[in-house]
């Protein structure tokens, strides 16, 4: 088992809600301006996240359909009352447990997330051992570039970039093109907020997926090995805190029994039924 000189010494005094404030773009002047004027907004969280979005957007980190799928993001999150509920807790002991025990893990990053939380995908990787790897789906090498140099500047390093080398062939999209070092010979994935058409070739090929999805109903929830309905907003920052609280007394049979104990089918439809009941 690979466990850890995981959880250096670095981060182990880190409170995780230290980071998961940063606004997560590039520079002060514009952001600060928004944040003070929605000082007083009753949805202000809400709009500086959608903030973190636009601003990714300009700064070429962010496909404009990441903005859709925002929207549609939050449309569920609203109706799950935007907080972390028990089956995402429990997806989210099981994922982290899962990433611990791999062998190899890797945290698959896009757009979307490396504008929504890219110091906290950075911890992540730091406190799991995971390495972060580029894969988008719109893909172009200048999106690429961007984003790996935003993790760069929220402390990421080695981050591994989609590559001809090696390639998943049964997907069509940009995603197919991956690193020979990171979701090639990965055991387990990270992938949070996906598009629909990767999780399932991943787990043909024999990997373990954990994905991060606020609708319960998408193919990527279903197709995933572990799936954490919730905002990545709040996910990614829990997974980080829950990997800190472990930290150097990593328990095995533990771990293992958060991975044992993760049903997926009953996560989905407790997901679902807290969707279809709303608020
Ligand atoms: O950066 P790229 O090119 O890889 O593109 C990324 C996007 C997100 C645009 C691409 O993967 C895409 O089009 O995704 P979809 O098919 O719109 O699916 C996104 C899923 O994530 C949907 O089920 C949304 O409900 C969900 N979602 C959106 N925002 C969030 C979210 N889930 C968790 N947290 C969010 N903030």
């Amino acid at each position: 088992m690979r466990l850890v000189e995981l959880h250096g010494s670095r981060f182990a005094g880190d409170p995780a809600g230290d980071f998961s404030a940063d606004l997560g773009v590039d520079s002060g002047g514009d952001a600060d301006e928004v944040e003070e004027s929605l000082a007083s907004h009753p949805r202000r969280e809400s709009l500086l996240v959608r903030e973190r979005l636009v601003e990714g957007v300009h700064s070429g980190i962010t496909s404009q359909h990441g903005l859709i799928a925002h929207g549609r993001g939050e449309a569920l999150d609203y109706l799950i009352g935007e907080r972390t509920r028990d089956f995402s807790e429990v997806a989210i002991r099981a994922a982290v447990g899962a990433m611990l025990l791999a062998e190899r893990p890797v945290i698959s990053v896009n757009g979307n997330a490396a504008a929504l939380v890219p110091g906290e995908m950075v911890r992540l990787s730091e406190v799991t051992g995971a390495p972060l790897e580029v894969n988008i789906f719109h893909h172009s090498e200048a999106r690429v570039d961007a984003i790996a140099s935003h993790l760069g500047r929220f402390g990421g390093e080695g981050i591994l970039r989609p590559s001809e080398e090696a390639v998943i062939e049964t997907l069509s999209s940009g995603r197919r093109f991956v690193s020979p070092d990171g979701i090639a010979k990965a055991d387990v994935v990270f992938v949070p907020l996906e598009d629909g058409d990767r999780c399932g070739a991943l787990r043909a090929i024999g990997k373990t997926v954990i994905a991060v999805d606020l609708n319960p109903m998408s193919r990527t929830s279903r197709d995933a090995s572990i799936t954490i309905v919730d905002n990545v907003v709040r996910a990614v920052p829990r997974m980080v805190e829950e990997a800190m609280a472990i930290g150097d007394q990593v328990d095995e049979g533990a771990l293992r029994r958060a991975v044992d104990e993760y049903d997926h089918a009953s996560v989905l439809a407790d997901a679902e039924n807290a969707l279809r009941s709303g608020l």
